[in-house]
């Protein structure tokens, strides 16, 4: 009798093996038009966003699915020891792990995740393999661990020297008090941006989305935010559109945020304006809490059309589509 760690194993095997050779074609959506214009987009949260759509890019371009390009776009910050919210040198938890999430979403609804994650650089491709090759959506800590090293995944200290020494600066105090994101807060000042989202429309007009973080540093060790969560940090529906969200997860979890922008892009909504609508329920829950904290959402729609909002100054977001390079700063309630 196969016990149950074996019929994973061979689940994966035959669902890798089934994916071998299977056309670019049998990926689509029945609800895939070709982008406007038929050129491909990709957008990310952040200005860090520039470099994972450069990424994103070379696989549009080259007709590539907007899944690989959103991939190839989320690892880019992830192998960054430089970017401190983002895999590889993520800051910590109060108690010195590094743990991140990921989730990764395609046009057929096809979705992965992993929560908690330690030691593994590319989480957004822990995610997709969880989505590819096994019969679950999300993995969250150990198993996680376990599912990527027996998938060829390399162990890792994700914890750099430089976030290391902030830590051991912040355990002085231990003050849990997540600083509000804004990009550029001064000229010449470091940037201070978390989470990456990333959403991508393919020259076939199929939609996919990743999102991946090392979360709220100094968290307490399991906690978990909105990065993985699908429907929270990232929702693609190739019907309507695609959203994702940054900033203080707690927030956005309590109003399943990037599904909330999508429905409301179905309701008739821009991109913007579906944003804004999300931004709105939070203060409308609790406005005194929405105005101590950081949430954007941002979406694109099956159209090519996006848009972003959020609660604060000073989010940015990427945009990359044929010759058109920009880094927007996004419109926000308080
Ligand atoms: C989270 N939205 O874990 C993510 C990332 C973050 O400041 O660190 N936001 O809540």
């Amino acid at each position: 009798m196969l016990d149950r760690r074996k019929f994973l194993r061979l689940s994966a095997i035959s669902s890798a093996a089934a994916l071998v050779g299977r056309s670019f074609a049998a990926h689509r959506s029945p609800f895939a038009t070709p982008a406007a214009n038929g050129t491909p987009i990709v957008i990310s949260t952040w200005d860090f966003g520039k470099e994972a759509n450069a990424a994103a890019w070379e696989i549009l371009k080259a007709n590539g699915s907007a899944l690989d390009a959103v991939e190839a776009g989320a690892r880019v910050p992830e192998a960054d020891p430089t970017n401190q919210s983002v895999g590889l040198g993520g800051r910590p938890d109060r108690d010195g792990h590094v743990t991140l999430d990921a989730c990764i979403m395609d046009a057929l609804g096809r979705c992965g995740s992993v929560a908690a994650l330690e030691h593994v650089v590319h989480a957004v491709s822990v995610a997709r393999m969880v989505m590819e090759r096994t019969p679950h959506v999300m993995l969250a800590g150990e198993g996680a661990l376990q599912f990527a090293l027996e998938n060829g995944f390399a162990k890792e200290n994700l914890l750099t020297e430089q976030s290391r020494a902030e830590w051991q600066e912040w355990l002085k105090t231990e003050k849990y008090e997540p600083v509000r994101n804004i990009e550029n807060a001064l000229p010449g000042g470091a940037p201070n941006h978390d989470t990456i989202g990333i959403l991508a429309l393919d020259a076939a007009g199929d939609l996919g989305g990743a999102c991946t973080t090392s979360g709220m540093a100094y968290k307490l060790h399991g906690r978990v935010g909105d990065s993985p969560i699908i429907g929270a940090g990232l929702f693609v529906d190739n019907e309507v559109g695609a959203a994702t969200s940054t900033g203080v997860g707690e927030e956005v979890m309590r109003i399943v945020g990037s599904h909330t922008v999508v429905e409301l892009m179905r309701q008739g909504h821009s991109p913007e304006e579906a944003c804004r609508a999300a931004v709105e329920r939070i203060v409308r829950r609790d406005a005194a809490a929405a105005k101590a904290v950081q949430v954007g959402f941002l979406a694109l729609g099956r159209d090519g059309s996006y848009g972003a909002y959020a609660l604060q100054d000073g989010f940015t977001f990427a945009v990359k589509s044929g010759a058109t390079e920009q880094i927007i700063p996004v419109k926000h309630h308080f």
